[in-house]
């Protein structure tokens, strides 16, 4: 069997590379050059913990190979990026984008799988966009069981830093538009997944994947809005919330400075972009997160103004603990707004990288060491709790005045 993965990003080439693994012919499309020519190298462009490794040698034994353009295949695999546009709304042009690209290779009994996530009806849209490139085929939403070509939704769900080995044991929802397509769809997952696969409708399971992101930005909603009552009425958040969790059915998640990564922050818009009159707690959660980064910010700025010569240590600015990934990171956003800002002198420790970003050198930000900040701080701000930072103790941050948003210091 042959499997074409479309998008080779932080979800296509680990899943590439681990079904190479099984030892499948793997091809890997994607838009991106230099991509395509680092992956046939053996080598990747993203960071996850020891995809380095799987995919040298997916590359060294021929199992994966990566091109620009698509190829015959048994079964395709749609890994692309599903953002929003500026008013929130769904973005679906690279899935339609994938769709063109395929469509001409597209061969009778192919399977279609779109594992991106998506707002409810993208997979039977995708269909149409097959159908209008290829109305010599017929699809499954138009012909059911009899249809040429099989599609399935079988969203991703693994955790940005676990990849590899959330891949292959959790637990996969299999939204087939018919049975025989979900039939297809496992079949092929079985091949790599250790976790069961439980079937579904195509509908459902893009709706499983949204409600998964937007319980947890709920539940982080919840104990955002929790941090900022307790510091109205100064009570510590970090102690009242490991009491409130000893009742046998309470189980608060942690407060932060927002939420970020490219899934949580994005997906409950799906949902509210389809129901937008009724999904009214899921926009209030996003509405606290986003603005967590702000008040934040406000936080720190007050407590510069209380020096002559601020100096403020911003303690992490990757999107969560242990990973070097800043994309949609509201630390980053901290950093960069108390920058711009003139609050004070910033000096960023980040042990994930060894480059601040041009928008940070740019604004004047220093990347230094955890020492060298807690000598010269005299505003100490948490914003990640990598493992490094885990370890201070409060002695440690000496006259500084600390904003602890991760809880390090309990
Ligand atoms: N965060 C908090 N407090 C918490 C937990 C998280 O502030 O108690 C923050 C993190 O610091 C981070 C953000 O939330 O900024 C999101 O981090 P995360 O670890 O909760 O999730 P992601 O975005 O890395 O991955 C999520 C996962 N979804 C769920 O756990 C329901 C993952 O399984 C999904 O595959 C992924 O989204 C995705 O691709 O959709």
């Amino acid at each position: 069997k042959r499997i074409s993965v479309i998008g080779l990003g932080y979800i296509g080439l680990p899943t590439a590379a681990v079904i190479a693994s099984r030892g499948m012919e793997v091809i890997g499309v994607d838009v991106s050059e230099n991509a395509v020519n680092t992956i046939n190298q053996g080598k990747i462009h993203i960071v996850e913990p020891d995809l380095d490794m799987v995919v040298q040698a997916a590359v060294t034994t021929g199992k994966l190979r990566a091109t620009l353009t698509p190829e015959p295949a048994d079964a395709f695999m749609i890994a692309v990026p599903t953002p929003f546009k500026g008013n929130k709304e769904p973005d679906l042009t690279y899935i339609e984008k994938a769709a063109q690209a395929i469509a001409p290779v597209l061969e009778k009994d192919n399977l279609v799988i779109l594992e991106s996530t998506s707002p409810v009806g993208a997979t039977e849209k995708l269909c149409q966009w097959l159908q209008k490139e290829r109305p010599d085929l017929s699809f499954p939403t138009d012909k059911g069981e009899q249809a040429d070509i099989q599609v399935a939704h079988c969203p991703e769900r693994v955790l940005p830093g676990k990849v590899l080995q959330e891949l292959v044991s959790n637990d996969r929802i299999i939204g087939g538009i018919t049975t025989h397509c979900a039939e297809r769809a496992i079949e092929l997952y079985k091949t790599f997944v250790r976790g069961d696969c439980i079937v579904t409708n195509a509908r459902t399971a893009e709706m499983a994947k949204l409600t998964e992101n937007s319980s947890r930005d709920v539940s982080i909603a919840f104990a955002n809005e929790l941090s900022m009552i307790c510091d109205e009425l100064d009570i510590n958040v970090w102690e009242l919330i490991r009491l409130a969790n000893r009742h046998p059915r309470v189980n608060i998640l942690n407060p932060g400075p927002g939420v970020g990564g490219h899934c949580i922050a994005v997906d409950p818009w799906f949902i509210v972009d389809s129901s937008p009159k009724t999904a009214r707690m899921i926009r209030t959660a996003r509405e606290i997160n986003d603005h967590k980064p702000h008040y934040v910010m406000h936080q720190i700025k007050s407590a510069a103004d209380e020096f002559k010569r601020p100096v403020i240590a911003c303690l992490g600015i990757a999107f969560k603990a242990d990973i070097d990934d800043l994309r949609e990171s509201p630390a980053k956003a901290i950093a960069e707004e108390l920058t711009a800002s003139g609050a004070g002198e910033v000096l960023i420790v980040e042990p994930n990288i060894t480059e601040l970003p041009a928008s940070l050198v740019d604004a004047g930000a220093r990347l230094v060491s955890l020492d060298e900040a807690l000598q010269s701080c005299n505003v100490l701000a948490v914003l990640v709790d990598h493992r490094e930072f885990k370890k201070l103790q409060a002695a440690d941050t000496k006259q500084a005045m600390v904003i602890d948003t991760r809880g390090i210091f309990g």
